[in-house]
């Protein structure tokens, strides 16, 4: 039902534009995708198809045939296109095999290649989308690539080259053509820049200069900039069917650098994650760090015995730790970021950190705990979290983000984030299901929820 109420206001005021705002009851476009629409329509098709919403899977996909145009020339971040378009195009493909999924999938992958010409091979942030052939007086920037201008000296972020990988392979495998893989898998990035590199500790800084491959800044995160670089890892060694070792070693590797180096326990006893400046620890966590607890289950359960339970325990006190950041505030929704020290643990001490965006890291870390442990907490606190969405977040024409989560009379941020459907709701609505929804054993989702199929034919190689 949740689901249904965001589609159909998106669908009622919004159709065809980014997200919806559901205060003011019109669309929102903004400047992450390069001119491209739609991409609350793209986020949500597999969500709808998941939860058997025939009727508006059907609209969606409508829209799709209809109205997505790829001709557009104007800057997208690449990564964005890439977990939002790429896997939702991709995760619709694969789970109604319609062509038309398919084809605008290769067609978009195509135009996000010229990211990949740099010194280093290692693309930049922003491409812009318009054809490169038809660069003109009037559009001279087809086809070109850029550093983000706020990233330090024109580096590339972490997060964001180290997540095309899952997508990529699958445009090679659906296109036959190894364009994709060889852009951007593991194995090219791994071997050539990244394990050429020496790394602080073993641990992989945020920014890194695509023309000479050294890093650029020294600060270390699992939250943003950094997060799901390592999510990328555990998943390429995953849907390989367990084949891309590399993967899993750097998985492994970083995984114990994390460990020895950030990973603290509060006075009162939360374990938490803290960021890493040069040396000197920051101890904050901001809630996109929360999908870790879910990303370490996953590992664990391959994991050797000697290791598993040490690794679940992890996973468990982490998620924990994120959970107490819900449960400690007025609205029982978590902050943005929250901080273990003498101002209090699991909260936003900062005004500016107090909001919460609609965001699904800690019920994908539910998600996982509840399938890797059957543990009822889990589904008590993904629960916890459809009441307090449904008290502070719905609104008269859909879901909004609050600026608040210490009041319980927020205000409201008037966007419902294409995610909100991608992710959170997908990932409540499989906390709920059986297990063999959607297996672990046959799907990787990638960073924004989309499922894509574990490439079992490797074993009968
Ligand atoms: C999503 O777009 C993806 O999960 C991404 O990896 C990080 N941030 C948002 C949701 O918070």
């Amino acid at each position: 039902q949740m689901m249904k109420f965001a589609w159909d206001n998106y669908k009622q005021y919004a159709l065809g534009k980014n997200e919806l705002r559901p205060l003011t009851k019109n669309g929102h476009i903004g400047n992450m995708f390069g001119g491209l629409r739609g991409a609350t329509v793209v986020d949500a098709l597999d969500t709808l198809y998941i939860m058997e919403l025939e009727e508006e899977f059907q609209e969606a996909k409508k829209w799709v045939e209809k109205s997505f145009d790829l001709n557009v020339n104007g800057e997208a971040s690449l990564f964005e296109v890439n977990i939002r378009y790429i896997g939702g195009l991709l995760a619709a493909y694969y789970l109604t095999g319609e062509e038309v999924f398919k084809s605008k999938a290769l067609e978009l992958g195509e135009k996000l290649l010229p990211a990949f010409n740099t010194p280093t091979g290692i693309p930049r942030g922003v491409i812009n989308l318009g054809r490169q052939e038809m660069r003109s007086l009037f559009s001279p920037c087809s086809g070109m690539s850029w550093s983000w201008g706020w990233a330090s000296a024109g580096s590339s972020i972490l997060a964001e080259f180290g997540t095309l990988h899952l997508e990529f392979l699958h445009l090679s495998e659906l296109s036959g053509n190894p364009v994709f893989a060889d852009k951007a898998s593991t194995s090219q990035l791994g071997l050539q820049v990244l394990n050429r590199v020496e790394k602080p500790q073993g641990l992989y800084p945020n920014f890194l200069s695509p023309v000479t491959g050294n890093w650029v800044q020294h600060h270390v995160s699992i939250g943003g900039l950094g997060d799901s670089f390592y999510e990328y890892l555990i998943k390429s060694w995953l849907m390989s069917d367990k084949k891309d070792s590399e993967a899993k070693k750097m998985y492994d590797d970083a995984l114990e650098a994390i460990e020895k180096h950030l990973v603290k326990k509060s006075a009162g006893g939360l374990t938490y994650i803290a960021e890493w400046r040069g040396g000197i620890l920051d101890h904050k966590m901001g809630h996109l760090a929360c999908f870790s607890g879910g990303m370490i289950a996953l590992g664990a359960e391959h994991t050797g015995e000697e290791r598993k339970q040490h690794y679940v325990d992890l996973a468990a006190e982490i998620t924990n730790t994120c959970h107490e950041s819900y449960a400690r505030s007025d609205t029982k929704l978590g902050p943005e970021a929250f901080r273990f020290d003498a101002g209090g643990e699991a909260m936003a001490t900062r005004l500016s950190e107090r909001y919460y965006i609609l965001r699904p890291e800690v019920v994908e870390s539910y998600m996982y705990m509840w399938r890797l442990t059957h543990d009822p907490k889990y589904r008590q606190w993904g629960w916890e979290v459809v009441k307090a969405l449904e008290k502070h977040c719905r609104v008269e024409a859909g879901f909004s983000g609050i600026r608040d989560v210490y009041t319980t009379t927020p205000t409201h941020d008037n966007m419902q984030q294409s995610f909100f459907l991608a992710e959170t709701l997908k990932y409540l609505y499989l906390l709920f299901c059986e297990d063999d929804v959607l297996s672990l054993d046959d799907w990787v989702f990638n960073t924004e929820a989309h499922p894509l199929p574990v490439n079992h034919t490797n074993s009968k190689a």
